[in-house]
């Protein structure tokens, strides 16, 4: 068992506008930047979702194909393309992301509400992309926006086998409006509730704006990792906005030393996540 920590940087989402936000990193040439300066700070993972020439998202097969070809060229980080995408992405472009050949993809295990908007996870769709990514030995995140979603993992493993590599590696995405609260009280729930699932489950979790910091140190504390990232906040303190997703890594990197478990290198998360050397 490592006691190091995962941390999977998810430096752009789908939600933030570059108008709003001139940080984010929405081109390729920053996307790649970003990759190579969060990795030499200790990240491992890079949880990807892509902007168009307007910096709107897109789910398009050529840039995604483009993107994992940059960064495995630039960095030997883990590629994680979103399968989640926006929440007005059809369920077809969302499962033609495995078509670029990532490392990993997201893999969302239920509804939920999503602010005033739906992010729509039906079963028969959450059973196509996990078998799918099964026959091509891409390894799933299973994101778990509320304590329910995993009940249906738990279901989704018993009716369908494990994943490509065998090993179950889920995140706790905390305290989007309409999900779970990014509270310890809920963290230790989905905590419980891992011990449900195949032995040696890992879990890494992410706190939404407000909830980055108390989430950061509650996972670091029940032995989960850490996934940081302006996909998840844009504000560092408060009335301080987030200048780089470097910020938020060197952060996640300064807490995970003082608790006394520092970053995994990409080559330990590999071995961790069950994926290919
Ligand atoms: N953008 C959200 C609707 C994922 O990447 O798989 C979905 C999301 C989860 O971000
Ligand atoms: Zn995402």
């Amino acid at each position: 068992m490592t006691t190091g920590t995962l941390i999977t940087v998810a430096p752009t989402g789908a939600e933030s506008a570059k108008a709003d936000v001139p940080a984010l990193p929405v081109t390729l040439d920053e996307l790649v930047l970003t990759a190579k300066e969060c990795e030499a700070l200790g990240a491992a993972v890079i949880h990807v979702h892509i902007r168009d020439d307007q910096a709107r998202p897109t789910l398009d097969q050529g840039r995604l194909r483009d993107t994992v070809a940059a960064l495995r060229d630039s960095t030997d980080l883990i590629v994680q393309l979103s399968s989640g995408g926006a929440v007005t992405d059809p369920e077809a472009d969302r499962l033609a992301v495995l078509d670029a050949g990532p490392d990993m993809a997201s893999c969302t295990m239920g509804t939920v509400n999503f602010g005033d908007d739906v992010f729509l996870n039906r079963w028969e769709f959450i059973v196509d992309l996990h078998t799918r990514m099964q026959d091509r030995g891409i390894v799933p995140e299973y994101e778990i926006f509320d304590l329910g979603h995993l009940t249906s993992l738990q279901r989704l493993l018993g009716k369908h086998g494990l994943p490509a590599g065998g090993h179950v590696h889920v995140d706790f995405v905390m305290g989007v409006p309409g999900g779970m609260p990014a509270s310890t009280e809920a963290l230790v729930a989905c905590r419980q509730a891992v011990r449900d699932l195949p032995e040696g489950t890992t879990f890494s979790a992410t706190g939404i704006g407000r909830g980055t910091i108390p989430v950061m140190l509650a996972s670091l504390s029940v032995g989960g990792h850490l996934r940081v990232g302006m996909e998840d906040t844009v504000t560092y303190a408060k009335g301080r906005p987030v200048e780089s997703n470097m910020q938020l890594v060197a952060r996640a990197v300064g807490f995970a030393q003082l608790a006394q478990r520092p970053p995994v290198t990409a080559a330990q998360a590999r071995e961790l996540l069950g994926l290919p050397a």
